[in-house]
């Protein structure tokens, strides 16, 4: 498996059980991928509550991190990894606020929820947490960084 180049990063995106149950997963690898990113590992899984609870470590004391690890092993999620210029940070404004009903039209969560507990997508926050939630969903021969055989300025 070839390593991103430099100026690219690597993020985390998943699309979360209400994702799923409302019929998003085109819509959503549509936006990554017309935006210009590059798709390089995919699966759908219903996680156990304690890989989630793992993958939500930093949010372990919080009032709502048990309700939060009960909806996301409810059903099953697309797990991706997404590559691109700047993928973390744009990939976060895609997906928009945490709190759908501060996102912007036009971000995913601003386009299609308005409930907090059911916002519909996560994202890596920085490249260090998108590098171990990477580690933690997939393994390295999930991961591929194939190339763009098409036009060079697709990256
Ligand atoms: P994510 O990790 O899912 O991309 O979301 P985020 O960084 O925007 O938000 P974070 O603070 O890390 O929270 C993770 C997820 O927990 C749920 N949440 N519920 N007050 C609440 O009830 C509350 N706050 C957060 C959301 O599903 C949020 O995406």
């Amino acid at each position: 498996e070839e390593m991103a180049s430099p100026q690219e990063e690597r993020t985390f995106i998943a699309i979360k059980p209400d994702g799923v149950q409302r019929g998003l997963v085109g819509e959503i690898i549509k936006r990554f991928e017309q935006r210009g990113f590059k798709l390089i590992a995919l699966k759908m899984v219903t996680a156990s509550q304690d890989h989630l609870k793992v993958h939500y470590q930093d949010l372990k004391d919080k009032p709502f991190f048990p309700s939060l690890v009960e909806y996301m092993a409810s059903g099953p999620i697309v797990a991706m990894v997404w590559q691109g210029l700047e993928a973390v940070k744009q990939g976060r404004i895609m997906l928009g606020a945490t709190n759908p009903l501060a996102s912007n039209p036009g971000t995913i969560r601003g386009d299609f929820s308005i409930q907090t507990g059911r916002n519909i997508c996560h994202g890596s926050d920085a490249v260090d947490s998108a590098e171990r939630e990477i580690a933690h969903w997939f393994k390295p021969e999930e991961v591929s960084g194939w190339k763009r055989t098409v036009d060079s300025w697709i990256y």
